[in-house]
């Protein structure tokens, strides 16, 4: 492959294995040189931690921007998480439309909900915005809680095709492009992945495990990027990543103390080797 060369925007959850500490670790894994741009700066991330602390780094977006712009630095992929705020949100969209090489591949991962709710940093005028960012997007990366939020549709925990089905219409009224819809699952003890792409949907079913752990979105859309990047299709890289997550949980389901996220290093070897 090329060495590829891309800038991740989502936060630094000092503690707690979610954005850029596992973005970074794993695009560099699967070989891409990683510019990061850090959305916020908190002490853990803000699921199941209290008293967390927060410093929102909006305001120094636009001069980051700047130079990078008069230095002429050109990525080849974006790949957008957890944000600070909706004039942040702003800010990211003219990033992606002035620091992309020609062939640039903008994925969006619209981080802002899970099971149903929005994380507390979060209302629905970011929901508004999160769209507007989505609208850009070659590739948007939602769970299906997200995927709610953004259509406008109700949630369900218990659902059928149909309802996914008409779930994802409503989100291509937002971006038709290509869409990995994730914790896709019809049947007792499995989830999946539903990936839209040229008026088409292919599903890729695998084991669910019962313990819900977090960062697994970012862990998820990290692999996936990281397998994208290295020419696999949008289909084979959701798979890849569906795959490398699962992992990572089963090796991190037997430790109670490690409740905030996964261990996602113990199957780093294992991505580089179906990615690679
Ligand atoms: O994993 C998503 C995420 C990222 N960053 C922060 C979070 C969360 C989820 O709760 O709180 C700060």
């Amino acid at each position: 492959m090329s060495y590829k060369k891309i800038l991740t925007i989502q936060d630094i959850s000092c503690v707690g294995q979610c954005s850029l500490t596992v973005a970074l670790p794993i695009l560099s894994a699967c070989g891409m040189e990683t510019a990061i741009l850090p959305s916020a700066v908190l002490s853990t991330h803000t699921a199941g931690f209290t008293g967390f602390t927060v410093r929102d780094l909006t305001d120094d977006i636009p001069a980051i921007q700047q130079h990078w712009l008069k230095e002429n630095i050109k990525f080849d992929c974006f790949y957008t998480g957890y944000l600070g705020s909706t004039k942040q949100i702003d800010y990211v969209i003219d990033i992606l439309a002035t620091l992309g090489s020609d062939t640039c591949v903008k994925v969006v991962d619209p981080a802002m909900a899970d099971n149903g709710k929005l994380y507390p940093a979060f209302d629905m005028e970011y929901v508004k915005e999160m769209r507007n960012l989505c609208a850009k997007a070659d590739i948007l990366v939602p769970n299906i809680t997200e995927a709610c939020y953004l259509a406008d549709v109700e949630y369900k925990e218990v659902y059928d095709e149909a309802y996914i089905t008409h779930l994802l219409q409503e989100l291509t009224k937002i971006n038709s492009n290509k869409i990995v819809l994730t914790g896709v699952g019809y049947r007792e003890g499995y989830t999946g992945v539903l990936v839209y792409e040229n008026g088409t949907t292919q599903y890729y079913e695998h084991v669910h495990i019962a313990k819900g752990c977090h960062g697994t979105g970012d862990v998820y859309a990290s692999a996936f990027v990281g397998a994208l990047m290295n020419d696999k299709s949008t289909f084979e890289a959701a798979k890849i990543a569906a795959d490398y997550t699962v992992k990572c949980i089963e090796n991190t389901q037997d430790d109670p103390t490690h409740w905030y996220g996964v261990k996602f290093e113990t199957a780093l070897k294992y991505l580089m080797d179906q990615t690679l």
